[in-house]
This record gives C-alpha cells, sequence and structure tokens, in this order.
C-alpha cells in the first residue's frame, strides 16, 4: 500500500507542460554501489553534482519508499530535509560530491516499479519514475549521468550480475559472495538505468556492425527457457541490420544484453545496453506461441533496440515529450515488421489495433492530445494516443515530405541532438530544417486530441469529377473548439470498366471544407481516398454498396481494398442492428469474390474476410446496444458461413497442415484455414466440432492448436470441455501458454462467459501478482463487448472488484484496466449509471493509488 492517498484528501497535484523549468543541478556523474538481496538491499550512491545557472537552491533529490541512512557532502555529514518523497541537501559551493546510502526491500516490492524480485531473481524498472524507488536522485530525463555501477551480491543465489554499458572488473568475496563492476560511457537519464542480478543463462551471439565492430549478444533467461530464445535472437540481429540500412542507426556498445522476466508491468524496456523483456516477448517455440506472438516478439526485440537511437542517444526533455521516443520508435518497429513480412498485412494490422485501442480513447473521457498538457500520473500516459497515434503523426510527416526527405530529416535530428535531452517541437524543426516544408500547421496534430472526421463526396460530370472534402475535429476533455488540421490523404479513382486506377495523387486538406477538380479521370470514377490509411481519421463518404464492392475487388492499394470490405460489411451491420432489413447478399458475394481471387496472398484473403468486431461496430453507433450488435454480426456470419460453405471448405482442405514450418506462406495458410474453420462453424455444420477437435489433436503448433480452441470455446459441443481440459493438462506448468487459456475462455463469445471469467478468478492459477495473468483474464474480458457489457451490470462490478484489489498491490497495473469503464457515455442509461456507479465506488475507496484515482476521476468527467 505504498502508494496510497490518505482517505479525503486533496486530489493529488497536476503537473503541467507549461511548467515545465530546466534543472537546477546537474549530476555529470553517478557511481552506485548495491549490496543486493531479496530481502533488504543497501544502495550507496556518489553523485558528482554541479549548479546549474545563478540560484542558491538546494539540491532536490527525488526519494521514494528509501530507508535513507546517511547523507553526505564532500565527506561530511549534512543536516537535509526529507518530506513528500524529496530530499532536500544545502550546498555551499557551485560543485560538490554527494553521497547518501539508503536501504530497500526488493521483495516486498509488489508494484514491479524500482528494484523488485521475480522468480527469484532481482531486476529493476525504472521508466518513467522508478529510480528514486532505487537512490535518491533527480528523477527527471533532462538530467544526463555516467554511471559506474557496482554489484555485490551471494554467488549461489545470484550467479550473473548485468548492469548497463560494459563489463570491467569481477571478483570474488568471503563468504561465497562476488562483486561485478560496469561502466556505461554514453550519459543517459536514470530512467534508463537498469541491473539483473539471478541464475540465468544465456543464448550468445554476435553482430558486425557496418563499420566492424563485433558486437557481442545476449539474452538471458531460466535455464529450461533456453531452446525459446533463438527467434529473439534472429529477429534482433535483423533489426540492428535494418536500422543500418534503413535509418544508417548502428549500435554504439560492446555488449548488448536481452533479460527476460515473468513478472513485468508492460512489454518491455529499452535501458542502455540491458533491456529488461517480459518474457512473453522473447520466448517461442512452435509449440507454445502462437504465429501472432513470434511477430509480436519480433516488434518488440526490434522496437527496444530501435529505442536506442530514438529514446537512448536523443532522450525526451519531459514526460510531455514521451511520443518524441514512443511515437517514432513505434513508426520504426512498424516499418521493420513491414519489411520483413506482408506490408499490406502489417498496415491492416496495425489500423485495426489503432481502431481498437486508439479511437476509443480520442472519443472518451481520457481523450489527450499525442503530446499531453498536464497529468496526474505519468504511466497514465503510456497510452495508444501516445504510441500509436503518435506513429501516425510521424508517418503523416514522411507522407508529406515523401521518403528521401524524411531520411534526411531523421539524420539531422540524430546529429544534431545526439546525447541531449529534447522536445517533439526539436523533431519537426529538424523535419522542416532537413526538407524545406514548412510543418506549421502539422503541429496541430501534437496540440488537438480527438479524431477528425472528414466527409468526402465525388460529384460525378458534366465536367472533370470533383471532390468536396469537409472536416470536423470533435471537441475533447480541455478542448471545447478545435482548427482544421492539415489531413494527406492519398487517393485515386477506379475506373469502373476496367478495374484501372487513375490520377494517384496526395491531397492536403487544411481547411474545413476543399473542394479538389480530378481532371485525369476515368468515364465511371469510383473513389479510392484515405490509400493505405494515410491520415489516423474516421472517413465518410457517399459510396454505394456497389462501389464498395468493386473497391473490394479491384482497388489496387491492399489497404483499400480491405477498407472497402470493412466499410460494406460495417454499412451491413449498422443497418441490421439499427432494425433495418438484413441485406447479406452484397457482403456475401464480395466475400466470395475474395476467396475465389486466386492471385491474392491468403493471409491479406484471411485479414479482409474477417467481420469488423463488436467493439468496432459499436464505436460506429450512436448508441451501443451490445446485444443487438452480437446478434447481427453471428447472422451475418452464419450466413456467410452456409452461403459460402463449400468455399471455406474448400480454403480450409487447401491449407490444411503440413509438417510445421515458420515462414511469410505457411503463416498465411495457417491464418485462412483457422478463419474458415470459424466460419464452417458459424455454418453450423454437424461435422465442424469434430473437424475442430480433429484440428486440435493433430496440430504440431500453437497456432492450430489454439485457433481450435477459440472455435470449440465459442461453442457448447461436447468437445468445447474436453478441449480445454486437454489444453490445461498439457500446459498447467507454463505460465504463459495457460494465459492464453484464460484469455480463450474470457473472450468467448458464449453467454454464460462472465460466469465463468468469475469462476476463472477463483482458479488456484489465477493471481493478482503477475500482470500477464491478470490481463489474461480481466483485461481480455472487459474487451469482451458483449461478455463485460451484460446487462446485469456483473460485468462491471467484477472489474471495479479487480481494479480496488490489484490497486493495493500495483497501482500503475491496476489504472490500465479503468478505461472499459469509462465509456459509460457510449451505452444506454441503465448500462451508464451501473458504469458510473462502479467508478464511484473506486473514486470513494479509502486509499486510492494516484493512478486509479486519475483514471477513474477523469473517466467520471
Ligand atoms: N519505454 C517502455 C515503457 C515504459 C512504461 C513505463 N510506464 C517500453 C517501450 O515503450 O519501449
Ligand atoms: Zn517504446
Amino acid at each position: 500500500m505504498a502508494d496510497a492517498r490518505p482517505a479525503h484528501t486533496a486530489p493529488p497535484p497536476i503537473v503541467r507542460r507549461e511548467d515545465y523549468q530546466p534543472p537546477e543541478w546537474r549530476v555529470p556523474q553517478i557511481s552506485l554501489e548495491l549490496d543486493l538481496d531479496g530481502a533488504r538491499t543497501v544502495v550507496r550512491s556518489t553523485l558528482e553534482i554541479e549548479r546549474e545557472g545563478r540560484h542558491r537552491l538546494p539540491l532536490r533529490l527525488d526519494a521514494k519508499n528509501l530507508v535513507v541512512r546517511r547523507v553526505a557532502v564532500d565527506g561530511q555529514a549534512v543536516n537535509y530535509r526529507f518530506e513528500n518523497d524529496v530530499l532536500r541537501i544545502p550546498i555551499e559551493g557551485d560543485r560538490a560530491t554527494v553521497e547518501t546510502e539508503v536501504e530497500i526491500a526488493p521483495r516486498a516490492n509488489t508494484q514491479l516499479m524500482g528494484l523488485y524480485e521475480s522468480g527469484g531473481m532481482l531486476c529493476t524498472q525504472c521508466e518513467a519514475e522508478g529510480f528514486r524507488r532505487i537512490t535518491p536522485f533527480p528523477d527527471r530525463p533532462d538530467v544526463l549521468s555516467r554511471y559506474r555501477v557496482r554489484m555485490v551480491a551471494d554467488r549461489g543465489a545470484y550467479p550473473v550480475l548485468l548492469a548497463n554499458g560494459d563489463p570491467v572488473a569481477q571478483g570474488e568475496l568471503d563468504g561465497g559472495r562476488h562483486w561485478a563492476e560496469w561502466h556505461d560511457p554514453f550519459p543517459k537519464p536514470c530512467y534508463l538505468f537498469a541491473l539483473v542480478a539471478g541464475s540465468l543463462v544465456a543464448n550468445r551471439d554476435s553482430f558486425v556492425t557496418r563499420s566492424g565492430k563485433t558486437v557481442q549478444l545476449a539474452i538471458w533467461v531460466r535455464e529450461g527457457d533456453l531452446p525459446k530464445t533463438e527467434h529473439a535472437m534472429t529477429s534482433l540481429k535483423a533489426a540492428m541490420k535494418w536500422d543500418e540500412e534503413v535509418f544508417g542507426r548502428e549500435y554504439d556498445l560492446e555488449m548488448f544484453n536481452i533479460v527476460a522476466v515473468a513478472d513485468f508491468n508492460f512489454g518491455a524496456m529499452e535501458n542502455k545496453g540491458l533491456n529488461i523483456f517480459n518474457s512473453r516477448y522473447i520466448l517461442a517455440d512452435p509449440d507454445t506461441a502462437t504465429d501472432a506472438d513470434y511477430d509480436a516478439i519480433a516488434g518488440v526485440v526490434a522496437h527496444e533496440y530501435f529505442h536506442n537511437w530514438s529514446g537512448n542517444r536523443v532522450t525526451c526533455r519531459d514526460w510531455f515529450q514521451l511520443s518524441l521516443k514512443e511515437g517514432f520508435t513505434v513508426f520504426r518497429d512498424q516499418q521493420f515488421s513491414a519489411d520483413m513480412g506482408s506490408p499490406a498485412v502489417k498496415r491492416i494490422e496495425d489500423v485495426r489495433m489503432l481502431r481498437a485501442a486508439q479511437f476509443p480513447e480520442d472519443g472518451g473521457p481520457l481523450a489527450h492530445p499525442v503530446r499531453p498538457d498536464s497529468y496526474i500520473e505519468i504511466s497514465n500516459f503510456y497510452t495508444a494516443t501516445v504510441y500509436n497515434k503518435g506513429a501516425e503523426l510521424i508517418r503523416m510527416i514522411r507522407t508529406i515530405l515523401g521518403p528521401e526527405k524524411f531520411r534526411a530529416g531523421c539524420d539531422l535530428y540524430f546529429d544534431r541532438h545526439d546525447g541531449q535531452a529534447v522536445t517533439c517541437e526539436d523533431f519537426v524543426r529538424a523535419m522542416e530544417d532537413a526538407s524545406g516544408a514548412d510543418l506549421s500547421r502539422f503541429r496541430l496534430w501534437y496540440s488537438q486530441a480527438g479524431t477528425p472526421r472528414v466527409r468526402a463526396s465525388l460529384v460525378r460530370g458534366p465536367g472533370s469529377p470533383r471532390l468536396l472534402l469537409e472536416q470536423e475535429v470533435p471537441p475533447t476533455p480541455g478542448q471545447p473548439a478545435k482548427q482544421p488540421m492539415p489531413i494527406p490523404l492519398r487517393i485515386a479513382l477506379l475506373d469502373e470498366a476496367t478495374g484501372v486506377a487513375a490520377d494517384e495523387r496526395l491531397v492536403l486538406l487544411d481547411e474545413a471544407k476543399a473542394e479538389v477538380v480530378l481532371e485525369r479521370a476515368p468515364e465511371r470514377p469510383v473513389l479510392s481516398i484515405n490509400r493505405d490509411f494515410s491520415a489516423p481519421i474516421i472517413v465518410e463518404t457517399d459510396r454505394t454498396a456497389a462501389d464498395l464492392a468493386f473497391l473490394s475487388a479491384h482497388d489496387d492499394d491492399p489497404f483499400a481494398r480491405y477498407e472497402a470490405m470493412q466499410q460494406l460489411m460495417l454499412d451491413t451491420l449498422i443497418r441490421s442492428v439499427s432494425g433495418g432489413a438484413a441485406d447479406h447478399h452484397a457482403v456475401v458475394e464480395a466475400v466470395r469474390h475474395a476467396l475465389a481471387d486466386r492471385a491474392l496472398d491468403p493471409a491479406f484473403v484471411a485479414e479482409t474476410v474477417l467481420l469488423p468486431s463488436e467493439t468496432f461496430i459499436g464505436d460506429r453507433m450512436d448508441t451501443v446496444d451490445p446485444d443487438a450488435i452480437h446478434r447481427s454480426r453471428e447472422a451475418l456470419r452464419a450466413e456467410l458461413g452456409r452461403e459460402l460453405e463449400a468455399l471455406w471448405r474448400q480454403a480450409y482442405s487447401t491449407h490444411a497442415a503440413n509438417r510445421y514450418e515458420y515462414s511469410s506462406s505457411a503463416k498465411g495458410a495457417r491464418r485462412l484455414r483457422s478463419v474458415a474453420l470459424g466460419y464452417i462453424m458459424a455454418a453450423g455444420a454437424a461435422d465442424a466440432p469434430v473437424l475442430a477437435q480433429a484440428q486440435f489433436d493433430g496440430a504440431d503448433n500453437m497456432t492450430d492448436r489454439q485457433g481450435a480452441l477459440v472455435v470449440l470455446a465459442n461453442g457448447d459441443s461436447a468437445e468445447r470441455q474436453a478441449a480445454l481440459s486437454a489444453f490445461y493438462d498439457r500446459y498447467r506448468d507454463n505460465a504463459l501458454v495457460l494465459d492464453k487459456w484464460f484469455s480463450v475462455q474470457a473472450l468467448s463469445t458464449r453467454a454464460d462467459t462472465p460466469a465463468q471469467v468469475e469462476a476463472l478468478a477463483r482458479h488456484p492459477d489465477f493471481t493478482l501478482s503477475n500482470p500477464n495473468r491478470l490481463r489474461s483474464l480481466v483485461g481480455a474480458f472487459a474487451a469482451n463487448q458483449r461478455a463485460f457489457h451484460d446487462v446485469s451490470g456483473r460485468g462491471y462490478r467484477f472489474l471495479a472488484d479487480m481494479i480496488l484489489a490489484e490497486d493495493k498491490l500495483n497501482p500503475q497495473t491496476a489504472a490500465r484496466l479503468v478505461p472499459p469503464l469509462g465509456r459509460w457515455r457510449r451505452f444506454d442509461e441503465q448500462r451508464a449509471a451501473l458504469m458510473r456507479a462502479e467508478l464511484e465506488r473506486i473514486v470513494a475507496t479509502a486509499g486510492l493509488s494516484k493512478d486509479v484515482f486519475e483514471q477513474a476521476s477523469k473517466s467520471l468527467g
């Protein structure tokens, strides 16, 4: 309960971007000595400090949950003040050596911030403000220091001792103890500090950089996990090479270490030279990881590696600038994954993710700009807006500038700011300076929240057709009125007679309204717009079902082709949810066409024949009716299943499982096969459960096995329970696979899912202390629209109970579960009242963390 707010106190303070002040003291050098032990660790630190500017202020060090044993300045004990988590130390001159000695208790650290224990090893997490839980320090990203770290520990319990940079010395001590010293030559902010101590083994490899330097690579895991590290290692080497080729960025230390830990608040952490990963983004073999897991591992390994330049060499001035490193690095990892596989499928996945996570955020009470203006707890701002919309901003800059000028802008940014802590503004200015472009209005994308809506209609002849565009940026909390944004729209006209695209161009819509005359138009033009999803917006057009069906079969831009199909499905579903006649004909024919088109990549077909999710359908409606959406979507699924059953069966057998192989084509085949199985099941075919059971039993890989399990778990065949039990028995000792077992049930489309989930929360393998397990059950359930929004309100009550229980252990992870309750405005009165009541119950709870307080109180807003 370390960070709990006492009941009935004033709300916690708000930090504002406009209040930024440069640091009063610099710390060019820090030496740390840690006497490591799970129960009690002693941390001695020596800071070389320098006064910045002309002021007489004391040295201000952040310190949280530390037992301070000694503070000395230039060797002399001093009188210091320690209140509200800040240590104030009077300093006479402009330079001094400040020593502190503190005690911490890693084993008692359930928040997983600072130094903590996971599975017997000790590891750290410092971003954003965890370093203050290890030692007193100016814990802000614009204080950059060179680190020397000496670790002392029992050799039996902690045979491996790792820290940032390169190892410089090690030795033995009496009593079975040993020590190791590491130096990191690159000045860094303290959020990039890391150490690991434990019983670990390494998968070792090396990489020769393009300038000929050999870098030693190691991925550290627990002994039995070594065979599962190959894919992560392959991905790391591919990422190192790609960053040299595409961005001209080389690695800079002699050594690059990655450590996998089981208990971790998010995906991974880019600590300089010592990345620490949630084990789910490292460990994979065909028996335990799906193709999606393999892709995620490659993406996250690359992301953390790319941070070495976009984040570490050039870092953030303050946490409001978080997207400077995160948006840019997500963009870089997306480009990497696109180059490693299918760019079309990757783009579809990224947009699906943006729509599932970011659009709802942008349209709800927690909406904030990519560069936020204020926060109570910065951990709450590691959001889809900062990350994924942030990546879309970088992509739009690239679209506007073109690839060559964009690359020149990146080069200038890295050259100009190497070793500095900078702002989003510095990034945009480097782009302008290198390209000559004027991005003044583009800056609105950083400051204005909300997803712009663009209405587009094509007015056909006489004469050249005209494209009428109109944009609107909705009000968001604190931003009632908006300026029009500069929106880059890739458009083309397709000739209805030939299917050929003409007059592809980039239109920059930067007024509220615009009219574009399209001169080189074909006779019967059909509009293709926001091609490749050139802007993160919602487009509304007056295209007919026939236009959309035509585009879904002919558009030469794969994303636009997928999008046309989605729009056709969405229009059909929304009409039927709103009580209109359910005319499924156009969708059935468009899907038939996609399945029959032999020229298409099976991975693309699998994406394009999937119906929009229930949540996405809800997002496009004025009031979400979860039950009606579920019914309409299931009805369309069933009809697609029945009408096209022969084609689904054909797709299923054409892509029949062969011996497992990890390749793009094998992945695409597995994906389409699982989608086809889902439709055969939806058709109600009598043999479908048997088919699924056979796939489940015969699978030689997790993708096929889980694919079959999902289909069975959604139904009520006799095979269902058998498969769930078999899966559990086979993987009960593998935490990452057991997470899948929980998720599959939490995401089930069955009517009894709320009750099943409540029961699973009492299962002996469920625990609040492991964030992966918590998310696998509770996070997945909250994403299951129909189950979570059960009209009884039991889903809301369950989630609130879980949030309150988790908050006592791990506020950061608890707070991430709040947003689904904040969507109450989108639902009918009865549900909205029930959701609000749970939020109110949360806010009224004594001892709530500021993390959960911020999310829950803003959600009521
Ligand atoms: N930078 C870390 C995220 C840290 C989250 C702190 N609450 C991982 C990443 O984005 O690469
Ligand atoms: Zn990142």
